[in-house]
């Protein structure tokens, strides 16, 4: 017997089921040029993610950190890269409308705390209003029930010491434009969390770093500075506030952590850091001991120096220039949360990120030389 056929109301369009969406794994990643951006391409794309990235225009070349994983366009690439910016709303619903990812991860960001001090507005812009942008697109486009949002968040938002160790609960109590901005990139996620319904989660990072960590941070300019040092090509490093202290790890470990906070069944927010932190001054120390010379410390704050103990040659000075209008002390992280309910902890120690950073610089001044 012949049936009359059944006219869905939709057209046929069938309505993909929240795990037909994810099991699409496309990811939009704003900051893809930078140290966490590279990291976490590679990381998705191990994982069989099909990874865009914002880059932005620039005069010069900024796409050294992802230049391993570029494919040619014609050629089926995994990674694709959109000019863009998060000071430009339009820009970025046009991208999220054409890419229609599972999962975004806001990692873009005016990420230099002592930079923030001189560019607050810029910094405010895109680290602050530059989050509402791009969570806005997401709902302009539609996705808001679809897209699992991860938000950049930071240590810095505690700023000012008001408990230890630092975990979720903590106050915050930001000392930087950075740090303010950065607040409310938080509150907004959490908002479009509680008023949308939307999967966003804020990763509140302590410092990580790696050989890709941008040269003006305080890790890098020291394991450079190192790596000249040791190969006669620089005498000594100025720094500002030795006494810092920080809660320092690898930056591949925490990419895993951020992508692990978009698998869970809800939506929160998570502390990653290592539990442990050390003072600037010993993390100068410890990486000249890899290159062999043994630091001395005389003197206070801005008139300390470090000397080598076999030479005498100071090889650290204090330069004023270098301290911030108003500092972050001590940023002492509780990773516990993290532990139980992701999984996470960090594989690399204090002691081998600076070995790493420290033999990598000394092979990239080298190849610098073999290639001048
Ligand atoms: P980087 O400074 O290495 O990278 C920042 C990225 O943001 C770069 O790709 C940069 O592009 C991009 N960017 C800057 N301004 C804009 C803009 N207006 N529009 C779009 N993209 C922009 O930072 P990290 O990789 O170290 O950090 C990643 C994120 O995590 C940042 O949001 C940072 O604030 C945050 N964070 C970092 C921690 C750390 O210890 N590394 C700890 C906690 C949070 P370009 O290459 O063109 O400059
Ligand atoms: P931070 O990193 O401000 O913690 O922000 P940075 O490496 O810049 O400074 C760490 C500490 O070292 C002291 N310091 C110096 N810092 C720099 N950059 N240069 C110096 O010469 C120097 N001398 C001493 C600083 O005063 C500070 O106390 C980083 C960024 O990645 C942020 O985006 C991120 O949110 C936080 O880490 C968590």
């Amino acid at each position: 017997m012949a049936t009359s056929p059944v006219i869905p109301s939709n057209n046929g369009f069938v309505v993909p089921t929240e795990e037909d969406w994810r099991a699409r794994k496309v990811a939009l990643v704003t900051g893809i040029t930078g140290q966490d951006g590279s990291y976490l391409t590679e990381l998705l794309l191990e994982k069989g993610y099909v990874v865009h990235g914002i880059i932005r225009r620039s005069s010069s070349f900024n796409t050294g950190r992802i230049e391993h994983l570029y494919a040619d366009p014609h050629s089926k690439p995994k990674m694709i890269l959109h000019y863009g910016d998060l000071t430009d709303s339009t820009n970025l619903v046009n991208i999220i409308s054409q890419v229609q990812p599972s999962e975004v991860y806001n990692l873009g960001a005016q990420s230099h705390v002592k930079v923030s001090f001189d560019m607050s507005e810029y910094t405010a812009n895109v680290d602050g209003v530059g989050t509402l942008r791009l969570l806005d697109a997401i709902r302009t486009c539609g996705l808001t029930h679809k897209v699992r949002f991860y938000q950049a968040s930071t240590s810095e938002l505690y700023g000012k010491v008001v408990e230890t160790p630092q975990k979720e609960t903590t106050p915050f109590y930001p000392r930087s434009p950075y740090g303010v901005a950065k607040l409310y990139g938080y509150w907004i996620t959490v908002n479009y969390r509680e008023a949308y319904n939307m999967f966003s989660c804020n990763g509140i990072l302590f410092n990580h770093e790696s050989p890709r960590r941008g040269q003006t941070f305080v890790t890098r300019k020291i394991t450079r500075a190192v790596a000249n040092i040791s190969l006669g090509k620089q005498e000594c490093i100025y720094l500002g506030n030795l006494n810092a202290k920080r809660d320092w790890g690898h930056a591949r470990d925490y990419v895993e952590g951020m992508w692990l906070m978009l698998q869970q069944d809800e939506p929160q927010d998570f502390v990653l850091a290592t539990g442990e932190t050390h003072p600037v001054r010993e993390f100068v120390g410890k990486a000249f001991k890899i290159v062999g010379v043994d630091i001395a410390w005389e003197g206070e704050e801005e008139n300390e120096v470090g000397k080598d103990k076999a030479t005498g040659v100071v090889r650290v000075r204090v330069d004023p220039k270098y301290y911030r209008p108003a500092e972050v002390e001590l940023l002492w992280g509780d990773p516990t949360k993290a532990r139980k309910l992701l999984g996470w902890k960090q594989k690399v120690s204090f002691d081998e990120l600076i070995k790493e950073m420290v033999l990598a610089d000394i092979e990239m001044v080298r190849a610098n030389d073999h290639h001048s």
